[in-house]
């Protein structure tokens, strides 16, 4: 086999994942317990083999998911959720491209016989296919978003109370059409490198972890079941209007629907019988950032739904926790509840030591305690949907989030084809699937740092920006660009600016004398090129902790003050006209591919890898804080 083999064979199973683009708008409810429905989470240690023959095709061809796993090789136990990348001691595992093979066994009490079982994968990261009891039940493009597959939709012989086993394999190449993309590289000079050598080339700056990231979930409905409510709020005076649509699945016939808004006491403020409908909330409460003007920020009612099939007399009943709040847009002022909103937050990533991106409630309220303890009011998900589990964090704490897209780093001609267009389309479908009730998501941000000065940038980004503005009318939307403001030719569409700034980083390194200057001149020409509000959406310098100079050099704590201190006095100026918000980049250190630019990753967390404060956090604690109680009366 040649290279140029080695290369079609290593992404045939990929690029198969493109050839349905449709989407089926409605679904993916998070599996909640209810009267009529059970949640059992498949997650602990899983066995675990990464597929290394020389075209990582020996899964497939072997058929690994007819059997177990431990029958057709050695395997090693990997925890779910984790990356797989951080757990073994293995380099070779750590910097494996391509299929990673995972199976366990499960059991279906015997009382599910009558249920309809859903096999829920909250995230794997990037292409999966997932069997169950070796007959392929699902599979999916894309890290960061959930998807699932009925298990007893007819096909799969499920065992009621005896064993089944589940099989997923899970891909991690990235190409020039996947988001992020990237390229896998061939080395062909034989005397320098092994046959059949390649690397993975990416187009972004952290760490490719992969691995089944999240939960791996069960969970029971009816038969007949709701399969999804879509919830827009907006304010009347100091009434709420809740505008809902019930999406219902399952056999027809006679049904009775009743939808009540529950409040935190436990007392239905409002009711309804129809499907389609809005029910308005006398005096409600809204949903306030923790930072603005309210005793109960962060305040969410529950939107309970009971659905009767007449003839079978079965029930669905599914509560949905949403908040009453709109989002507005002015040429200079981001309004939340008519009141003008200043974001005073953090850029972060789904990061840490031996987590990867594994998720972890430890560090969950870890990084919320820490986001309390600064006063930061937001976050923007750089460069990916987070897991489902810090979006409820932040909606019940009354923490803003810009929620992006995996959209990071489309750059080369080859990220712009119709292809690439198609699945991030579909990735926005899915985000929006995911997060449309979520209060905290006030502003979508479709992609980080894309190349936006060329021709075939515009009809991309127009075609999809106004694509999520078509399904999601309620909020505003964005890209985060480090363009120049002469040679973007997409930023007309958006509804923020949103910049990404390195001014005595990148460029003039080390002179903090020159931000201010460089700094107002670039947001005064934007303002006047587009006149809509801007947002700083990164500014940063790594520094490494413990590392102390005076007068300061870069990568020292001293020098990241200075630094950080000097963008301030802009925004202070400019918030007086058209900045709507600034966020620090990074929240904390995070990995990132190995590079003689990166020491042990990016460094330019204002806390460590392991949540330790560098100075510079003090240095905003003191700044986010004064801001909370300036607001107050
Ligand atoms: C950026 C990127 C971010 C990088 C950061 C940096 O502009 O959006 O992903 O990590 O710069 O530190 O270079």
């Amino acid at each position: 086999m040649n290279c140029y083999h080695y290369f079609v064979g290593f992404l045939l199973h990929v690029s198969c994942f493109h050839q349905c683009t449709c989407l089926d708008p409605f679904g993916m409810l998070y599996p909640k317990d209810s009267e009529s429905r059970t949640v059992k989470h498949l997650d602990g240690m899983w066995d675990f083999r990464v597929d290394d023959s020389p075209n990582r095709n020996r899964g497939f061809e072997e058929k690994w998911y007819s059997k177990p796993l431990r029958q057709t090789g050695e395997v090693i136990p990997m925890p779910v959720p984790s990356s797989y990348n951080d757990i073994t001691q293995e380099k070779k595992i750590r910097d494996f491209v391509g299929w990673a093979w995972y199976d366990r066994d499960f059991f279906l009490p015997q009382e599910w016989t009558s249920k309809r079982v859903v096999l829920r994968v909250d995230s794997a990261h990037y292409n999966a296919i997932v069997w169950v009891n070796s007959i392929k039940l699902v599979q999916h493009e894309g890290g960061h978003l959930p998807f699932e597959g009925e298990i007893t939709r007819g096909d799969i012989p499920v065992k009621f109370g005896s064993g089944n086993r589940v099989t997923i394999a899970i891909n991690n190449t990235l190409t020039p059409t996947t988001l992020p993309p990237g390229t896998i590289q061939y080395q062909h000079d034989i005397n320098r490198y092994p046959e059949g050598y390649f690397v993975q080339n990416l187009q972004m700056d952290f760490f490719n972890y992969a691995g089944l990231h999240r939960h791996v979930q069960l969970y029971t409905t009816p038969k007949s079941y709701i399969e999804d409510v879509i919830i827009v709020t907006s304010l009347q005076g100091l009434n709420g209007l809740v505008k809902y649509t019930v999406v219902t699945s399952g056999q027809p016939g006679n049904v009775r629907l009743r939808v009540e808004v529950i409040d935190r006491e436990g007392q239905v403020v409002g009711h309804s019988n129809l499907f389609q409908d809005t029910i308005t909330v006398d005096s409600g409460h809204f949903w306030w950032p923790y930072t603005m003007n309210s005793s109960l920020p962060g305040y969410q009612y529950t939107f309970k739904i009971n659905l009767t099939f007449l003839s079978s007399g079965v029930s669905d009943v599914y509560r949905q926790k949403f908040g009453i709040r709109e989002v507005k847009v002015t040429d200079k002022q981001l309004l939340i509840n008519d009141q003008p909103f200043y974001c005073h937050g953090v850029a972060k990533h789904e990061d840490s030591d031996i987590r990867g991106k594994g998720l972890d409630f430890a560090l969950i309220a870890k990084d919320f305690n820490l986001l309390k303890w600064l006063g930061a009011n937001c976050f923007r998900t750089s460069h990916y949907p987070y897991a489902e589990e810090i979006m409820d964090m932040a909606d019940e704490q009354g923490i803003v989030v810009i929620d992006e897209s995996p959209g990071v780093g489309i750059r080369k001609a080859n990220n712009f084809g119709n292809l690439s267009l198609a699945h991030h389309l579909k990735v926005m479908d899915e985000m929006y699937r995911r997060d449309k009730n979520r209060p905290a998501v006030i502003l979508w941000s479709v992609a980080n740092e894309p190349d936006t000065t060329h021709d075939n940038s515009i009809y991309y980004f127009k075609t999809l920006l106004s694509h999520v503005k078509s399904i999601d009318s309620s909020r505003p939307v964005t890209f985060v660009a480090n363009s120049d403001f002469s040679t973007d030719k997409v930023a007309q569409y958006t509804d923020i600016i949103c910049l990404n700034h390195y001014n005595a980083w990148y460029q003039d390194c080390s002179h903090t004398e020159l931000i201010q200057r460089q700094l107002t001149y670039d947001l005064r020409q934007w303002y006047a090129k587009y006149h809509k509000p801007i947002m700083i959406t990164e500014y940063g310098a790594d520094t490494i902790e413990g590392f102390h100079q005076d007068p300061s050099i870069v990568f020292t704590e001293e020098f990241q003050v200075e630094f950080m201190t000097e963008y301030h006095k802009t925004f202070d100026n400019l918030r007086q006209e058209f900045l709507v918000g600034e966020m620090v980049w990074n929240f904390a250190d995070f990995m990132t591919a190995q590079g003689i630019t990166r020491a042990f990753g990016n460094r330019k967390g204002i806390f460590t890898r392991q949540r330790r404060p560098k100075m510079s956090a003090h240095l905003l604690r003191s700044r986010y804080q004064g801001m909370i109680n300036s607001c107050r009366p």
